[in-house]
């Protein structure tokens, strides 16, 4: 089978490692071109990569020479590329969030059930990490019973000034707004958004840490602690304590070093390394199934319950409430 031909448009720096990955490390495709507002960095992107500058994302996604579109743009242009590619009837990629609107991704959920094929993935590469993988494998069995409780933490050694209080749900926490839903298999009940005592590291327009809480359908209670500006180390925990035992999530492996009169294990200190494997596996698998004329990953119908989820935590985080959550009964065009 001949290789599936790519164009990304976004080409910041998360655009370029997939350009990377699919380019040097993945196989079964090559991204043969990209689009950018920026023009003369666009120029400078497809020259070091050796494929093709488009004006226009729109020109790009209309080429007939491009089967599949990657969306790794900043979140409020999403919508208007996958927009795009779902018209154009191609399979298309959307970095997270599928758009930072609920609104938004009912549109997009809207035109892909119009256009009567489902084409949209939303990149939660969470789902692909195989510490959660195993952890959903677990759970799955219920060879421990019900879960009944999750305990997880958020945390990044620092976020850019312009992060605000907002993005800790918005950003960083929809992360586990969407594995915590596909490991357990259910949708939320309630959000909730507390406040800790603020970090010294903080500045007035974000409030950090705090502590997110969720409850499922079937009673689950989960807190998530971000702690987005800690100065330390990037961590991601998640501890599911079942009836008749707690499963924790393991770490990606890494040797350990004894000097200086210590004994240590290195930890990634950021996302795009802690979470590497997971992104490599999601993007081979999105490749494998596109080519079978699939969708297998996070679908735009998960894209939006995602937002609808973060809404609900958002309103619960400015009202210091409770907010119940009312999602809509999923459509049969999505499994449901
Ligand atoms: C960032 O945007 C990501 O998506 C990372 O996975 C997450 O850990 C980080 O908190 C976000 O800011």
């Amino acid at each position: 089978m001949s290789e599936l031909k790519i164009g990304l448009v976004g080409t910041g720096a998360i655009g370029r490692t997939h350009i990377e990955r699919i380019n040097n490390l993945l196989s079964g495709a090559k991204v043969i071109g990209c689009a950018d507002s920026n023009l003369d960095f666009c120029r400078s992107v497809a020259n070091e990569y050796g494929i093709k500058a488009y004006a226009t994302g729109e020109e790009m996604i209309a080429d007939p020479v491009i089967e599949a579109v990657i969306v790794t743009t900043l979140d409020p242009y999403h919508e208007q590329y996958v927009m795009a590619a779902v018209k154009a009837g191609k399979y298309v990629f959307c970095e997270k969030p599928l758009a930072p609107e609920a609104d938004a991704c009912k549109r997009i959920v809207e035109a892909e059930m119009a256009g009567g094929k489902q084409l949209v993935q939303v990149g939660f590469m969470r789902r692909y990490d195989p510490g959660y993988r195993q952890l959903k494998k677990a759970i799955q069995s219920r060879a421990y019973g019900e879960p009944l409780l999750l305990h997880c933490a958020h945390r990044n050694p620092s976020v850019p000034d312009s992060y605000d209080t907002p993005m800790a749900v918005e950003n960083s926490m929809i992360h586990e707004i969407d594995v915590l839903r596909w490991l357990l298999g259910e949708d939320y009940a309630t959000a909730e958004v507390r406040f800790a005592k603020d970090t010294r590291r903080t500045h007035a327009k974000l409030r950090d840490p705090q502590i997110m809480i969720l409850t499922t359908k079937s009673g689950v209670r989960i807190d998530v602690e971000a702690f987005v500006n800690n100065g330390n180390n990037y961590e991601i925990k998640c501890e599911v304590v079942c009836e008749d035992a707690v499963l924790n999530l393991p770490e990606p492996s890494n040797i350990q070093i004894t000097a200086n009169a210590a004994k240590g294990i290195a930890i990634h200190q950021d996302w795009s390394t802690r979470f590497v494997e997971a992104y490599n596996t999601e993007f081979q698998e999105w490749i494998n199934a596109t080519k079978a004329g699939r969708v297998d990953g996070p679908s735009a119908w998960d894209g939006y319950v995602g937002q609808i989820t973060a809404k609900a935590a958002s309103k619960a985080r400015d009202t210091q409430s409770i907010v119940e959550i009312a999602y809509e009964k999923k459509p049969d065009f999505y499994g449901g």
